[in-house]
C-alpha cells in the first residue's frame, strides 16, 4: 500500500529516471543505440523497475508513466542525435496495458513535440503483449511502423509466440533472451538455440539482438554467429543519461 501511494506521487514529484544502457553493432564496431530502463528515486531509495512495474500495471498507473518514459527517452534521444554524426537508436519498453489504439497517437503526438526522429526509435514489446489478441496486434503493428518507428520483440524464446508469428507480425528486430546467451559457449542446447534464432531472424530480415552479453566469450561467438547488436555488462551497466552522455564522446 505504501508502494502505491508514493508511486501515485511519484511522476508529481519527477521522482523517475531513465538509465539507458548501450546496444553495439558488431558490423559497425561501435556504439548504434540504447535501451532505455526507467528508475524510480523514491524517498526511501532507488527503487528498480522489477518491483514497481507490475504494480503501476495492476493499478493502471503505467499508463501515464509509460508516456512520460516515451516523452523523456524522445527528448534526450534528440538531444543526443543533434549532436552526433552517427544515427543513436533509443529502445524503449512498452507493457501490455499500454498496447491500445490510443498508444499510436500518444507516439505520433510525441516524436511531433520532441522532433525525434522516428526511424530511430524502438519500441519494445514482449510475445505475451502481442498473444493476447493478435488480430488487433497485427494491425497496431502496422499503424506504429506506418509512423516510421521501428519494433522489437523483447525477451524472445521465453513466451508462447510460434514461429508462425514471426511472418505476421511486421517486426524490425528480435532480443534474444539472455537465458540463451548465460550458457555460451558451454551449453551446447543454448548454442544451438541462438544460433537458429539468428539463422531464421537473417533470412527474415530482422536484427538481433543479445541480451545479457557478459564475457569475451559471448562476443566472439555472437559476432561468428551473425548476430546483428549486443547489449549487457561486458560492454556496459545501464547508465544515467550524464553518463551516457560522457560515453558518446
Ligand atoms: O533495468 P532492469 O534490468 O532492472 O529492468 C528490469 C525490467 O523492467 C526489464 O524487463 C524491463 O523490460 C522492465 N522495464 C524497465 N524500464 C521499463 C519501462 O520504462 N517500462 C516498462 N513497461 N518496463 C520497463
Ligand atoms: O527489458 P529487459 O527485461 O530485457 O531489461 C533488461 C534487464 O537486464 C535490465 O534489468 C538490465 O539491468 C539487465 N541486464 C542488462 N545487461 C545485463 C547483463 O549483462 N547481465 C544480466 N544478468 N542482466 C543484464
Ligand atoms: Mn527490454
Ligand atoms: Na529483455
Amino acid at each position: 500500500l505504501l508502494l502505491e501511494t508514493g508511486l501515485r506521487d511519484a511522476l508529481l514529484r519527477d521522482e523517475f529516471e531513465l538509465y539507458y544502457q548501450p546496444q553495439y553493432d558488431f558490423a559497425r564496431n561501435r556504439l548504434s543505440g540504447c535501451e532505455a530502463l526507467i528508475r524510480w528515486n523514491s524517498p526511501s531509495g532507488m527503487v528498480m523497475p522489477d518491483r514497481f512495474i507490475p504494480l503501476a500495471e495492476e493499478t493502471g498507473l503505467i499508463i501515464s508513466i509509460g508516456a512520460w518514459v516515451l516523452e523523456e527517452a524522445c527528448r534526450q534521444g534528440e538531444l543526443w542525435n543533434r549532436d552526433s554524426v552517427e544515427p543513436l537508436s533509443v529502445a524503449v519498453n512498452v507493457s501490455a496495458v499500454q498496447f491500445r489504439p490510443e498508444l499510436v497517437d500518444e507516439v505520433r503526438n510525441v516524436l511531433d513535440s520532441t522532433g525525434f526522429d522516428p526511424e530511430l526509435l524502438v519500441l519494445e514489446v514482449t510475445e505475451s503483449v502481442l498473444m493476447s489478441d493478435v488480430d488487433s496486434s497485427v494491425l497496431l503493428l502496422q499503424q506504429l511502423r506506418d509512423l516510421g518507428i521501428r519494433i522489437a520483440l523483447d525477451d524472445f524464446g521465453t513466451g508462447y509466440a510460434s514461429l508462425a508469428y514471426l511472418k505476421r507480425f511486421v517486426l524490425d528486430k528480435l532480443k534474444i533472451d539472455r537465458a540463451f546467451i548465460m550458457g555460451i559457449p558451454e551449453d551446447r542446447d543454448d548454442v544451438a538455440i541462438t544460433s537458429s534464432i539468428i539463422d531464421i531472424a537473417r533470412h527474415l530480415n530482422i536484427m538481433t539482438v543479445a541480451e545479457g552479453v557478459e564475457t569475451e566469450a559471448h562476443c566472439e561467438f555472437l559476432r561468428a554467429a551473425g548476430c546483428n547488436l549486443a547489449q549487457g555488462y561486458y560492454f556496459d551497466k545501464p547508465l544515467s543519461a550524464d553518463e551516457f552522455t560522457q560515453r558518446l564522446k
